[in-house]
């Protein structure tokens, strides 16, 4: 079987494809990327010789064109993919997330290869803290940010293309993922990296904004459940039921890291916020089998942050430009 990874370069990417090299011998990987601020040829530097990497745009339809007509599948991970840089500047956005998904339908519909489309939880908006309620496949879209918003309408794409030309696609939506290789703007690595930086962690607004985190492995197991068993034309709802609010998330990291919980800044908050995200993953678990493997978030948290200790040189170098743009919007 032969794979066309896009966006294999970043964070879920990048897991995607060490996984898969790990685990399945029996698949070739390409990877097509185009190396934005985001992506990183070092985060697949050691299995560079395992995969074929192709540093591309996801718009570019000629080459899209060549390499789906070689691939089996194709999943779909490349994006615009941070809330902040898109209420910023919001074209890159439309770019990547709307033509470059129109770009590898148009491509799969032609070859008839099967495609599996990434996306977010965010497509769904946000759920008031004390509702009970989660998201589910049946949540109208009501989408907050410019990036929510191009996620949501690469989505509704997938959803045309799979009834009007019967293209062969899976869809999933994916809550907050952490782990290793996620980008410092990020935050649960902008955090630990700040910390190692000698600075202190900042949290925007009051700090309350619950996130439904997900290891990010265990996203990628879900991923190929769904390749390996998902029904065709089928959204999936993928999380680990890992409610907690910002204060908390940086409480933990602090005390993991030897410090007191209250020794963070509170900054700006993000304009337009949304303030609670809860997937219910219970088809993917009933119907696919999934669970997720990392039951403990202080230690899949452990683990990352022992991962940005021990990788220092992977984020060392982004860290001034990351933190001088936070720092002119006030975060
Ligand atoms: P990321 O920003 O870390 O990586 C995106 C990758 O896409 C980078 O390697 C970048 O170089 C590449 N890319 C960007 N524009 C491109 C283009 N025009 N052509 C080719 N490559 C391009 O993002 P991520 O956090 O790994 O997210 C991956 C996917 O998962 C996205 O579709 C995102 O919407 C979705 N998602 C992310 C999360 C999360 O918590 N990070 C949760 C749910 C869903
Ligand atoms: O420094 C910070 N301080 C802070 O309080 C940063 C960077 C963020 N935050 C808050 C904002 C959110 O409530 O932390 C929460 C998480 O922020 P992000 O890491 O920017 O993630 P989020 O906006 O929730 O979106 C993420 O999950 C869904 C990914 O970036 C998206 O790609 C994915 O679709």
């Amino acid at each position: 079987m032969k794979i066309l990874v896009t966006g294999g370069a970043g964070f879920i990417g990048a897991n995607f494809v060490r996984t898969t090299v790990r685990d399945r011998p029996g698949v070739n990987v390409t990877v097509l990327d185009a190396l934005t601020y985001a992506g990183s040829r070092q985060s697949l530097a050691d299995i560079e010789t395992s995969i074929e990497f192709v540093e591309g745009d996801i718009t570019d339809a000629g080459l899209v064109n060549v390499l789906v007509s070689e691939s089996d599948a194709v999943v779909h991970f490349a994006a615009e993919s941070h809330n902040d840089n898109s209420l910023k500047d919001p074209r890159p956005f439309l770019q990547t997330n709307i033509i470059g998904t129109y770009t590898l339908l148009e491509a799969v519909r032609k070859h008839c290869v099967r495609y599996h489309h990434i996306s977010t939880d965010e497509v769904y908006g946000d759920l008031a803290l004390d509702d009970p309620a989660k998201f589910t496949v049946n949540t109208p879209y009501n989408p907050s940010s410019p990036y929510s918003a191009t996620k949501a309408a690469s989505d509704m794409l997938v959803r045309a293309w799979v009834r009007s030309f019967g293209i062969q696609a899976t869809l999933s939506n994916c809550s907050n993922n952490y782990g290793p290789y996620q980008h410092i703007e990020k935050f649960i690595p902008r955090q630990i990296t700040n910390i190692l930086s000698g600075a202190r962690p900042k949290v925007y607004g009051a700090g309350q904004n619950v996130r439904d985190w997900i290891h990010v492995d265990d996203h990628n197991a879900a991923v190929w459940r769904i390749l390996d068993s998902g029904e065709l034309g089928r959204t999936y709802l993928i999380g680990a039921d890992g409610e907690l609010d910002n204060v908390s998330v940086v409480g933990l990291i602090l005390e993991l890291m030897g410090k007191e919980s209250h020794d963070f800044d509170y900054v700006n908050d993000r304009s337009g916020h949304d303030l609670r995200y809860a997937i219910d993953s219970s088809t993917l678990r009933d119907e696919l089998g999934w669970e997720p493997q990392y039951t403990t978030f202080r230690e899949g948290l452990r683990a990352t942050i022992d991962w940005y200790e021990t990788n220092r040189e992977w984020w060392e170098g982004d860290k001034n430009s990351v933190e001088a743009r936070y720092k002119a919007q006030g975060a």
